[in-house]
């Protein structure tokens, strides 16, 4: 496989700049931003007043802790426009979540917001080798989903020849891919994946492809899925992280080194709390990413509650970036599944088909309570090779992914192996979780 490691830094005098310096900026910008959110929001003033802190209380970057949260629920109560800072008239840009239930959630952009989003997404394409050079094939999706938009933005950023070919499509993906060469893929993992077994079984090479990196998120992905990715398409698969509550992709991403996505920390401060606390946690420490918003001004946030779980770094990266690290997202606070009293993630589960000769990485976790108990089944493809010729092994393949589960997650579950492509593709986030319990 290819393995250049390139290392562009878009703006190296903020990526690498000393981290005593960067924490200056960062307060100076904190206290602007409370008190843009105490002037303007009048759900923060109520907050403040009712915790007794004003802007003046915050004198030292750790004062943030004195700041009330936010909740995802405060931005479908304050739909659309309760949580705007900005008059309305100077927001240039509504962007929503690409959730598909319950009331919608916003952000507002002004003209300065679109600026920072579009740079900060630059920073992350540049790190995964984005110049003038390259062809960057977007197929996230365009609307109010930030993926498209905002890949779009920062591959112009930086020059390259950006085609906005949206999601799905796939065979028509392929074929543009293919005749324009493009160099980069930015789309979900799941969804690239998918464009990379498709063009195996479309009857193309790989090697007439031109594609040499990716950038992919928006939905947590695994080590083992990378390895996928990059064996499949034989490219250099780089993580990007963001929220719409946040601006979009981009508030984290991966250097070369790969380990661990740095956090455009001039624009975000970032903490992780204990979720069931809201207690402040140490570098180093698993717990809830929290993130307040500080050079934005259509809609700034204070410590929003991302639900995501993540490590974060502060030691030096040897790519040269100083600004701090956040871990893969290894699940949520949220949609963690509790099986048998069990926290499971569907990372685990993924991590362990992944390892398994035989089976696709496309699966389905359903959840059922029988006579009150709760059952796991985890439905997972057979590659077309095992279905096809080594239908033998198929109950060793059963036996072993039940007991890794069993020893990884600490849980039995019933495996279920199904025909290759009976597992409904997604040309966006990947649904993993059918959880028939109701018991929410
Ligand atoms: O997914 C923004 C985005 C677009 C990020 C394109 C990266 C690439 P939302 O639709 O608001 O925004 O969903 C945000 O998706 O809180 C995480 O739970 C999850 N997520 C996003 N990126 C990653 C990632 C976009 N790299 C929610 N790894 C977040 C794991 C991710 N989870």
């Amino acid at each position: 496989m290819m393995k250049v490691k390139e290392n562009i830094i878009h703006n190296p005098e903020i990526e690498c700049m000393d981290r005593e310096e960067l924490k200056k900026i960062q307060l100076e910008r904190l206290k602007e931003t409370v008190k843009l959110c105490y002037d303007n929001v009048p759900m923060y003033k109520q907050r403040m007043d009712e915790n007794g802190v004003k802007p003046e209380d915050i004198k030292e970057l750790k004062d943030i802790a004195k700041l009330p949260f936010t909740y995802k629920t405060d931005l479908r109560d304050e739909f659309p426009f309760g949580l705007f800072a900005a008059d309305k008239k100077d927001i240039v840009r509504i962007q929503g979540s690409s959730g598909t239930t319950g009331k919608p959630i916003v952000s507002g952009y002004t003209e300065n917001d679109v600026e920072i989003w579009t740079e900060i997404v630059a920073r992350s394409l540049a790190a995964a080798g984005c110049d003038k050079e390259d062809i960057v094939q977007i197929a996230y999706g365009y609307g109010l989903f930030t993926g498209g938009l905002g890949a779009h933005q920062g591959a112009t950023r930086r020059g390259a020849m950006t085609v906005p070919m949206s999601s799905g499509n796939t065979q028509r993906q392929i074929m543009m891919m293919k005749e324009l060469g493009a160099t980069m893929l930015c789309c979900t993992p799941s969804y690239a994946i998918y464009l990379g077994e498709s063009i195996k079984e479309l009857g193309y090479d790989i090697k007439d492809f031109k594609l040499k990196s990716g950038c992919f998120g928006a939905e947590p992905w695994t080590e083992e899925m990378r390895e996928q990715l990059e064996g499949l398409m034989d490219i250099n698969a780089y993580n990007i992280y963001g929220l719409t509550e946040m601006g979009g992709p981009g508030v984290a991403f991966e250097c070369p080194e790969k380990c661990g996505m740095h956090i455009n920390e001039d624009h975000f401060i970032a903490e992780i709390i204990n979720p069931e606390t809201g207690e402040p946690l140490p570098y180093g420490e698993e717990g809830e990413l929290v993130f307040t918003t500080i050079t934005k001004t259509g809609m700034p946030l204070l410590r929003y509650r991302t639900r995501d779980i993540c490590t974060l770094y502060e030691d030096k990266c040897k790519c040269g970036r100083t600004h701090a690290r956040m871990s893969r997202i290894f699940g949520r606070s949220d949609d963690m599944m509790i099986i048998r009293g069990v926290n499971v993630f569907p990372s685990q589960i993924e991590g362990v088909l992944l390892n398994v000769e035989g089976v696709s990485p496309h699966y389905m976790i359903v959840i059922d309570r029988v006579n009150s108990t709760d059952q796991m089944e985890v439905q997972v493809e057979l590659t077309e090779e095992f279905y096809s010729d080594k239908v033998s092994e198929i109950e060793k393949i059963r036996e072993t992914i039940k007991n890794q589960i069993k020893s990884d997650v600490g849980i039995s579950a019933k495996i279920k192996l199904v025909p290759p492509k009976s597992i409904p593709r997604s040309e966006g986030k990947a649904k993993r979780i059918i959880d028939n319990r109701n018991i929410k």
